[in-house]
């Protein structure tokens, strides 16, 4: 809704309702405020029960980012060296013309298969965010880029023992008796929930913290529970363990609402509390208490990170924890259950999106994981890249294996576009560059991956400078190409976001895209969250309609949910997974590989900032002056031993790289745990890398997930020369 609030004043203050375009599950309805066509104000839309008027420290300071003089306004090309960053301002006309004429050249010569699209989530807005290119590209033929950077594994595990179903209304935490958070550090990364975690706790209920650092978060929970990191299905499995062992199971439930318990008897025999605890570092005392209070304390509910999936059995991890609310029977009532991303309640119209229809059978599949390996050759392609786009994403710091990923962008014979607000570290290397319009310049509706609400985003400012939306980027370009044949590629905004839903789905009733206009935001059609539990009679959304402690769709593979690969149909399966849960040890530890260990006897773990989302905020001042500069925190005793005090130049390296930090002496993070927040360019870097330079390539067990966690490292003073000398 644009409501005129003066209309006879000479300055014309308009407030217009919006969304926070972050790839963050609160998705803030907001409310910016316009004098004579500059927004002046970005605030939280009080009118919205959840985010209830609050913003965040990332977005409050919006306005500096819509307006920073460092935004790209213009299409550029390159004049100087790959990643020089020196441009040559052009016109729209000549760089669209540029991209066809290129990507028509490379399809000629190498075939279609040589181009590929990068692209996550920049914005999560529906029209403009994950899925904006792929009609695009699939009708191009382009390779179809498997994106499966946050969550994937997660979602495959909680998709073969629950099915895709929303899970607990986070609203209705406020009845859970026990809340135990997994990984996740709410405080900085979900921030709304608390309120309604705090509220429990102050009716009572005890909220547990599984988390290798003494986070915010976890200073705030009754109780904290560290663990080694990637061992968390141990402790899910000795839970499992106990709760059988001790006749806690809800009976009745279990009998009537899931499938294979006998099995999962026989299999839980061997994951002991002593077992685990020399696996986790967690006293017996410690899991035998969490697994009965858990179990007792109904309704109990889970709050899964992605942390959980970034290691090798990550996978295996959450299908343990998709297991535990159903066998203590917490599906019963409102507040009882696992919340993962209840954004699979949000009927989302995806194939009018990504058109998987347009995608030839067969056509290559690289997973932007593996960026770097496939531009240097490393990866055996079928037809090897020769041309990049890049939207939504900032591949450069994001992905792992960085040096590859340099070596790779450095190429004299890739043809790379990218689309950005900033001049990031992935937008140097790009030969033809092109500006993209804020949220505030742009129309989107949106899904949320951490409440129950649609959100709606009006459009407040005119696009600054020649900046275009993601959506308008793809129509020149579709015109360039000769798609505009086909009336996919010529839908307006307005078109694209009547069928960004299936609005005649049971939780759209009631909702429409005017209404939304209107109000800024609406509830999905479901019963209010203190009647909300979804599965008090079972109906999980498996083949079975049950919780599937032995797993039907195990047979089949490892799988990629669709949202993730789409028109993912003729690849892979690979070899069927185990049916029932079970524990997998991460790769990198000293179990696995004792040599390794012995040369980098740290964990390197790389949680989210406070202040930044991914890699975007990270240039802009004032986020820099919490955040700035990028920063390993050492536990004491490992710091003793190393010589390292709080301010010093650390080298971080293994066989993958060596990365220069500054040490922070803290005892919140374990011994043998070393923490870097994700986010920091590498321009910014004291020595032109980041902590992804020292991350795997390889996947999780499940959903081809990253594991960021599974990473030795050695760390020693930068001043030390024979650190870090390695390749
Ligand atoms: N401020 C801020 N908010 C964000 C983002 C951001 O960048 N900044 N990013 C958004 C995105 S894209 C996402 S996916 C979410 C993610 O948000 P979260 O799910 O909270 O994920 P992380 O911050 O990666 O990790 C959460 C916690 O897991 C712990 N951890 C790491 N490894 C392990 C492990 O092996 N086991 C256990 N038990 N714990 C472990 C970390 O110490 C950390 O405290 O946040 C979103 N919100
Ligand atoms: N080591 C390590 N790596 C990680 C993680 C980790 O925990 N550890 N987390 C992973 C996770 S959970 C995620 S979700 C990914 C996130 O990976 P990305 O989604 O790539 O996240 P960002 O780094 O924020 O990059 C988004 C870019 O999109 C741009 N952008 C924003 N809006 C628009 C728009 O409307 N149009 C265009 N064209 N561009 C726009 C922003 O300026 C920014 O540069 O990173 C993953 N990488
Ligand atoms: S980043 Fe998250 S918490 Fe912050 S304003 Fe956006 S949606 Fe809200
Ligand atoms: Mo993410």
């Amino acid at each position: 809704m644009t409501q005129l609030i003066e209309p006879t004043a000479p300055t014309r203050e308009l407030t217009v309702l919006g969304a926070c375009p972050q790839d963050c599950p609160d998705t803030c309805a907001m409310v910016v405020t316009v004098r004579d066509g500059v927004a002046v104000e970005v605030a939280g839309n009080k009118e919205q029960p959840y985010t209830n008027g609050g913003l965040c420290v990332k977005v409050d300071n919006y306005l500096d980012k819509v307006y920073h003089p460092d935004r790209i306004l213009h299409p550029m090309r390159r004049v100087g060296p790959k990643g020089s960053g020196e441009f040559e301002r052009i016109s729209w006309d000549d760089a669209i013309a540029e991209v066809a004429r290129r990507f028509t050249e490379v399809k000629e010569e190498h075939g279609a298969e040589a181009i590929m699209p990068v692209s996550y989530l920049g914005t999560q807005g529906i029209i403009n965010g994950l899925n904006v290119g792929d009609a695009f590209f699939n009708r191009l033929g382009a390779t179809v880029a498997e994106r499966t950077y946050c969550d994937a594994g997660s979602c495959t595990a909680y998709a073969m023992t629950i099915g895709d179903t929303a899970g607990v209304d986070p609203e209705a935490l406020v009845h859970a008796r026990f809340i135990l958070i997994w990984a996740a550090n709410i405080m900085s990364t979900n921030l709304h929930l608390w309120p309604y975690i705090a509220e429990a706790k102050r009716r009572g209920a005890k909220v547990v913290v599984v988390d290798p650092v003494r986070t915010k978060t976890a200073r705030l929970a009754s109780q904290h529970i560290p663990i080694r990191p990637g061992t968390d299905g141990a402790l899910a499995m000795a839970m499992m363990h106990v709760i059988i062992n001790e006749g806690l199971t809800d009976d009745d439930y279990v009998a009537n609402h899931t499938v294979g318990y006998d099995e999962l008897v026989e299999r839980v025999q061997q994951y002991t509390p002593e077992w685990a605890s020399a696996e986790t570092g967690i006293p017996v005392e410690t899991i035998l208490t969490l697994a009965r209070e858990y179990a007792t304390a109904q309704p109990s509910v889970i709050r899964i990170g992605v942390a959980v999936e970034r290691h090798a059995g990550g996978g295996q991890t959450v299908r343990a924890l998709s297991c535990l609310p159903a066998l203590v029977g917490a599906w019963r009532n409102p507040g009882g259950g696992i919340l993962q991303l209840p954004l699979w309640a949000f009927p989302v119209n995806w194939g009018a999106f990504m058109h998987p229809e347009l995608i030839t059978p067969g056509t290559q599949v690289v997973n932007q994981y593996l960026l770097g390996q496939a531009l240097t050759g490393e990866l055996e392609l079928s037809t090897p890249l020769h041309a990049l786009m890049v939207y939504n994403s900032n591949p450069l710091v994001v992905a792992p294996d960085q040096a590859k990923m340099v070596e790779g962008l450095s190429r004299d014979d890739l043809f790379t576009v990218v689309s950005e607000q900033f001049m990031t570290d992935t937008a140097r290397y790009a030969d033809i560059l092109l500006p993209a319009t804020t949220q505030l310049e742009q129309e989107d509706i949106m899904f949320s991956w951490g409440h129950l609400y649609v959100t709606y985003n009006n459009p407040s400012i005119e696009p600054r400078g020649e900046a275009v939306p993601n959506t308008e980027l793809f129509r020149r370009l579709s015109a360039a190409m000769g798609f505009d044949d086909d009336p996919i590629f010529t839908r307006t905004d307005e078109q694209l976001i009547a069928e960004a839903f299936d609005w005649s789905a049971p939780a759209m009733q009631g909702i429409t895209v005017e209404s939304l206009k209107e109000k800024g935001f609406s509830r999905l059609n479901l019963p209010p969250s203190d009647e909300y539990a979804p599965h008090r009679d079972g109906g999980f959304h498996t083949p079975s309609g049950k919780t599937e402690f032995v797993s039907s769709a195990a047979a089949g593979g490892n799988f990629v949910v669709p949202l993730f690969r789409q028109g993912s149909n003729d690849h892979q399966p690979g070899q069927p997974v185990d049916p029932l849960p079970h524990y997998i040890p991460p790769r990198e530890a000293a179990a696995a590989d004792p040599e390794l260990a012995a040369r980098y006897p740290l964990n390197l773990i790389s949680p989210k900032s406070h202040a930044f989302i991914n890699s975007s905020f990270a240039n802009i001042e004032i986020h820099q002056k919490v955040q700035k500069p990028a920063t390993l925190l050492v536990n004491p005793e490992d710091a003793a031993a190393r010589g390292i005090t709080t301010g010093a130049v650390v080298r971080a390296y293994n066989d993958r790289g060596s990365v220069e930090l500054l040490a922070k002496v803290d005892a919140s993070t374990m011994p043998g745990v070393t923490v870097c927040h994700v986010g920091h360019w590498r321009s910014d870097a004291l020595g032109l890398s980041t902590l992804s330079q020292l991350n795997p390539t390889r996947f999780a067990d499940l959903g081809n997930a990253p594991t960021f966690s599974d990473t030795l490292i050695e760390v020693a003073l930068a001043a030390d020369p024979s650190a870090g000398e390695v390749g």
